[in-house]
């Protein structure tokens, strides 16, 4: 009994020092910190087996920008940082997980593949930022959920590669790996399509009023996945079917329903463009065969520009009685086309196929057949609502209150078939990288931890938070000050 009280003592006191010292966000799996440190000024090797040349240049900037002193070496030395892949590992570390030891002479990163490095070297970036001086240690880590996500409406205010580049590094950083676009909508098409060129030409050219323009040519749009991939994020790109779609039928006036009558004519007509903020007003003609012609080719010309796993339909805000046979027509073009089908909640109504991955925003559909699901509940994680109450330029009609960080890192469902979170940020009062900075951060550094971590704990969540103000203004982001967190 006495010694068992004294196994817990040290535990309790390694763990709360753990905390203390070790202000990593998403808070690893296993810490274990031990005495001494480690001076990155002196750092003198490197060493690798990797192969990537991307990687091996991050590792090398890093260790550059502590010492100046840093010789490539090609093989193991006594001292120095050292990164190792070694595939046996999978079964213990997975896809991302990694192994982080820190002694007095050595900075060692092991992981099963090159996810695992990367993000060995994002703690080690966020380690180096509080201190140069390391604290020894010994971090075994593998996020608890595989979608860790932001999505980012890019359809209503247009963010362009720029914005979306610098974006991505700021989630990888933090561990996440989605970033979802929501490129077409009523008020914009984001994407170029060669075969229906107007959908650019025309439809890309307004915005939500006060937002902005714009597109993404298709090379733009390739070279944002690879530059994505490098950093472990896969990009999933929304067409957003068969509602939501007034920027297409404007441009396309012969994808209408005699009349018009798909679309509701006291709210905008063709060809003029809309900038309203109204949902719910128009969709695709199900009855006219084009429609049919129109997705299929969307969805094969998507597939065929699209590097990750997934295409996603939208398919939210609609009410027509061909919804549940488009949805599982469509779900059946994507899994045609090698892509894994992604919609909106409402897309769950009908039959789909065991494939198809859910996005819960409401909450107010049944997830009968047990699809796997991504929560985006709009309570907690629709971030275009504001960071508190009545915040000027928010939406508040999920959330009266406003999203607080506390709101973020409630428990999330324990669901075998929930696949991970998603925070949205829809655009229409969001049109400046400012302000999208602000609604995103440091929100999503929230969504990370309890995406990624077992043990969820907001009190050290917000102390550990209060240590990141110099990362986050190192990465020029404008990062809304919540009053509970003592900002260094
Ligand atoms: C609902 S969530 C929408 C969006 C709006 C958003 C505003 C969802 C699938 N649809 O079209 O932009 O609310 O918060």
């Amino acid at each position: 009994m006495k010694s068992l009280a004294i196994i817990l003592f040290v535990s309790g006191c390694t763990f709360a020092r753990a905390r203390e010292v070790i202000k990593v966000i998403p808070y690893p799996q296993h810490v274990k910190v031990d005495s001494g440190s480690n001076d990155l000024t002196n750092l003198s090797f490197f060493y690798t087996n990797l192969k990537d040349d991307f990687l091996i240049n991050e590792f090398k900037q890093f260790a550059d920008a502590f010492s100046s002193k840093v010789k490539f070496s090609h093989e193991l030395q006594h001292s120095g940082l050292e990164v190792i892949i070694d595939s046996l590992l999978i079964d213990s570390l997975k896809e991302e997980g990694y192994l982080l030891k820190i002694t007095p002479r050595k900075i060692r990163i092991l992981a099963a593949n090159k996810a695992g490095t990367f993000y060995g070297l994002q703690s080690l970036n966020q380690l180096a930022s509080f201190n140069k001086n390391l604290p020894c240690l010994s971090i075994s880590d593998q996020p608890k959920l595989e979608w860790r996500g932001s999505m980012i409406d890019i359809a209503r205010s247009f963010f362009g590669v720029e914005y979306l580049k610098k974006h991505i590094d700021r989630m990888a950083l933090y561990k996440l790996n989605r970033l979802h676009l929501h490129l077409t909508d009523d008020q914009g098409w984001r994407i170029e399509i060669k075969g229906w060129p107007r959908l650019t030409s025309q439809g890309s050219k307004s915005a939500v009023e006060g937002g902005g323009s714009g597109y993404l040519t298709q090379n733009e749009f390739i070279e944002l996945q690879e530059y994505a991939s490098q950093r472990n994020i896969v990009i999933i790109p929304e067409i957003d079917i068969p509602g939501h779609i007034y920027a297409a039928l404007a441009s396309y006036p012969e994808l209408n329903c005699p009349e018009m009558e798909n679309i509701d004519l006291s709210i905008q007509q063709p060809p003029a463009m809309y900038t309203g903020t109204k949902v719910g007003w128009s969709k695709l003609c199900l009855e006219n065969p084009q429609t049919y012609v129109f997705v299929e080719d969307i969805i094969n010309e998507m597939a065929a520009i699209t590097q990750g796993s997934y295409l996603h339909m939208g398919g939210d805000e609609i009410a027509d009685p061909l919804y549940p046979e488009f949805v599982l027509g469509v779900d059946t073009l994507i899994r045609n086309a090698g892509k894994i089908p992604i919609g909106w909640e409402e897309v769950l109504q009908g039959e789909v196929s065991p494939q198809l991955i859910g996005q819960v925003w409401h909450g107010k559909v049944d997830n009968k057949a047990g699809n796997k699901w991504i929560n985006s509940a709009c309570q907690n994680f629709y971030f275009d609502h504001g960071n508190y109450k009545d915040q000027p330029g928010t939406n508040n009609w999920c959330n009266k209150n406003g999203i607080s960080l506390q709101e973020v890192y409630k428990q999330l469902p324990s669901d075998p078939d929930l696949i991970g979170v998603e925070a949205a940020v829809w655009t229409e009062f969001i049109h400046t990288e400012k302000r999208m900075d602000s609604m995103l951060w440091p929100r999503l550094a929230a969504v990370a931890e309890i995406t990624w971590s077992e043990k969820h704990d907001l009190q050290g969540f917000s102390f550990r938070m209060g240590f990141h103000a110099p990362l986050l203004e190192q990465m020029s982001i404008n990062f809304h000050r919540f009053e509970e967190i003592k900002w260094k």
